[in-house]
């Protein structure tokens, strides 16, 4: 199997790549914000539960993030490989994705992250918001909020990474298809 984690803060363009790389490799894409405004426009009591946090620009609890990834799973039992975007965000995560993973037999094969500018970032969420209806991307306030989270919680999720020799660095300002080209390039050398 063939499990890429595409890592990077609020806005980093995760999303927007995922897109583009599961349809060329194959992968079954696992978005777990996707999978929360999946829940939340269902009106389902996790979605109730996950809309408090997310309004607020908090991380989801970890147990209710891993429950519904190890059910992702059991969905997707033929899966060649799996493209987690926006998981893990916490350490907690990382060591449960990695038990899920031994447990099917597989790892995590390369980690790719995108490095952007925090004023870019605001740019581009706010630019969203205007059209998306995420709450999270209107106010500026809420924005701050989660790069403060992303930096305290889900930094150290790269030393996980590090650790292991499995993460990667990539460019992640320019346009949709540098960027597109940056991360097959890196895909293409681990496939090799
Ligand atoms: P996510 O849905 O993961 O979203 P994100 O981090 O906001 O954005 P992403 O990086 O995917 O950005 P995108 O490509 O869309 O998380 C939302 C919330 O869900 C979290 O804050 C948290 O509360 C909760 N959550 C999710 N996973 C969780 C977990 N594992 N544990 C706990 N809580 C969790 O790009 C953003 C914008 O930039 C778009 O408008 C796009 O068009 C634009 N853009 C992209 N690439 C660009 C480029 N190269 N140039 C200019 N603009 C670009």
């Amino acid at each position: 199997m063939f499990n890429l984690i595409l890592f990077g803060p609020p806005g980093s363009g995760k999303g927007t790549q995922s897109e583009r790389l599961v349809e060329k490799y194959g992968l079954v894409h696992l978005s777990t914000g996707n999978l929360l405004r999946e829940e939340i426009s269902q009106k389902t009591p996790l979605g109730l539960e996950a809309k408090s946090f997310m309004d607020k620009g908090q991380l989801v609890p970890d147990e209710v993030v891993i429950g519904m990834v190890d059910s992702y799973f059991d969905k997707h039992k033929e899966a060649k490989g799996f493209l987690f975007d926006g998981f893990p965000r916490t350490v907690a995560q990382a060591v449960a994705l990695d038990k899920l993973l031994e447990l099917k037999k597989t790892e995590i094969t390369s980690v790719l992250a995108l490095e952007v500018g925090e004023e870019e970032l605001v740019k581009r969420l706010l630019n969203r918001g205007k059209t998306s209806g995420r709450s999270d991307d209107t106010n500026e306030e809420v924005i701050r909020k989660r790069f403060f989270v992303y930096s305290n919680e889900t930094t150290p999720v790269a030393e996980h990474y590090k650790k292991a020799r499995k993460f990667h660095p990539i460019k992640g300002e320019g346009t949709v298809d540098d960027i597109f080209s940056a991360i097959s390039d890196a895909i293409n050398k681990k496939l090799r």
